[in-house]
């Protein structure tokens, strides 16, 4: 889980071309333009999550609780006509478990119904819905009932995949079974550690989620080490994309990987060893997938002793943070060469309060795509992260990844210049540079 309390922080704590058979796009390039989002992260009121939760408990590791979050619940009409206002021809979002099965077995019609006619809108409005089965949150019932390490938990996850596919395989352009499940795995090659308070409120926040749950266990795939959990991540991938292709064959089907640029500055067992950990295990669970969908937002430089600093010679924001916006570039590179197949770029972005430094970001880290597409890389598209500002996981609302700002009070939504800088290079269908 990741994003939570900032990206850096998360990480921390964790010590084809392929065709779209489905989508009736028309005349327009197959090379999709998007933006993303995150059911918990917009929809609001997600209260049979297990981060609903966690937000909850005290203490939590929370800056505040995710409350009515967008309110895309309501309002994702308006969020798919900005998404095709602009001129983009593909949405990324995902749907919840929680919604869908809200209690063990107890499946929701009217939830399925509900995802079911955002893809069918997308489609209608010659959008390629690109979606995510699990974006980080699971429902609260199978993380009192120990989660992802549950021996159940893999076949649990993947009857969900076959009601959501039947209900709706139809119409989506391409299936990501995971978000980032390598997320945490990352932890010990990041720059940011915990500290040793935020481990311990980690911990406490999770026991309180246990006893609220009448349950001895609580899991969270985000809150620590990973280890124990991955093997069932593992499994729930193979079993869910299979669930999904008994619905429908030539549905490209991947998951979503945390893939920074890793940049090797001190021999390369460092980087080796990260690439052994952090990814190889998922591109061997993903051996069978149709693509694999790449999400960058740094460059990690490993020395020989460890993670280290940007170079000196590294652009920097006006806060100080480095401005590496060709580090999809990179990642995305990797991931073809080590696993041969077409990468979906499924997030990039940056967190910018000031909006200009996202419409400068936006046009650099598209051309580093295109570089890579110019050298061979089949990349089918570039998603941008995120639609819209909003719940950032641990670090709450202050972030902003968006390309649309909300109002917190209002909803209102206020397109912002970068949206348009965006807009202008899908309908171009490029940078041109
Ligand atoms: O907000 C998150 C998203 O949920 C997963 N990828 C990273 C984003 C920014 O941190």
């Amino acid at each position: 889980m990741a994003g939570m309390i900032d990206r850096r922080q998360a990480l921390a704590l964790g010590a084809a071309a392929i065709a779209t058979p489905a989508v009736a796009r028309g005349p327009r390039d197959p090379f999709l333009w998007g933006a993303a989002t995150a059911g918990h992260q917009v929809e609001g009121n997600n209260i049979n999550a297990d981060i609903w939760l966690l937000e909850q408990m005290k203490p939590t590791l929370f800056a505040e609780p995710s409350g009515d979050a967008c309110d895309s619940l309501h309002r994702w009409d308006e969020d798919v006509a900005i998404v095709e206002a602009l001129g983009l021809t593909a949405y990324r979002f995902s749907v919840e478990w929680a919604r869908i099965e809200p209690a063990e077995g107890q499946f929701s019609q009217a939830f399925l119904d509900h995802y079911a006619r955002i893809v069918d809108r997308c489609r209608a409005s010659g959008l390629a819905p690109v979606v995510t089965f699990n974006h980080f949150t699971t429902p609260r019932w199978f993380a009192a009932r120990g989660g992802w390490e549950a021996p159940d938990a893999p076949m649990l996850f993947a009857r969900y995949c076959d009601r959501v596919a039947r209900a709706m395989a139809h119409g989506i352009s391409h299936a990501l079974t995971f978000n980032e499940p390598n997320l945490s795995i990352g932890g010990p090659w990041s720059r940011f550690q915990p500290s040793a308070k935020m481990r311990a409120t980690t911990q406490a926040m999770i026991a309180a989620a246990a006893k609220a749950s009448g349950s001895d266990r609580f899991s969270l795939l985000n809150g620590g080490d990973p280890t124990p959990m991955i093997p069932g991540v593992l499994r729930a991938h193979r079993l869910g994309r299979a669930a999904i292709k008994a619905v429908r064959g030539d549905l490209p089907v991947g998951l979503s990987l945390a893939i920074s640029d890793d940049v090797s500055i001190g021999g390369d067992t460092l980087l080796a060893a990260k690439r052994r950990a952090s990814y190889e295990p998922f591109f061997e669970a993903g051996r069978d997938d149709d693509f694999v969908g790449v999400q960058t937002y740094e460059r990690t430089y490993l020395g020989a002793d460890g993670p280290a600093d940007a170079p000196k010679s590294t652009e920097r924001r006006a806060d100080g943070k480095p401005y590496e916006p060709g580090a999809i570039g990179g990642s995305v590179r990797y991931a073809h060469k080590a696993t041969g197949k077409p990468i979906l770029v499924t997030e990039n972005g940056i967190d910018a309060s000031d909006d200009r430094d996202r419409a400068r970001f936006i046009p650099d880290a598209v051309a580093a795509v295109e570089a890579a597409r110019r050298d061979g890389v089949p990349v089918l598209g570039y998603i941008h992260w995120s639609l819209l500002d909003n719940f950032e996981w641990f670090s709450g609302y202050k972030p902003r990844y968006g390309l649309v700002a909300v109002d917190r009070a209002t909803f209102k939504r206020t397109v912002k210049p970068s949206a348009h800088v965006f807009g202008a290079i899908a309908r171009a269908g490029g940078t041109k540079r």
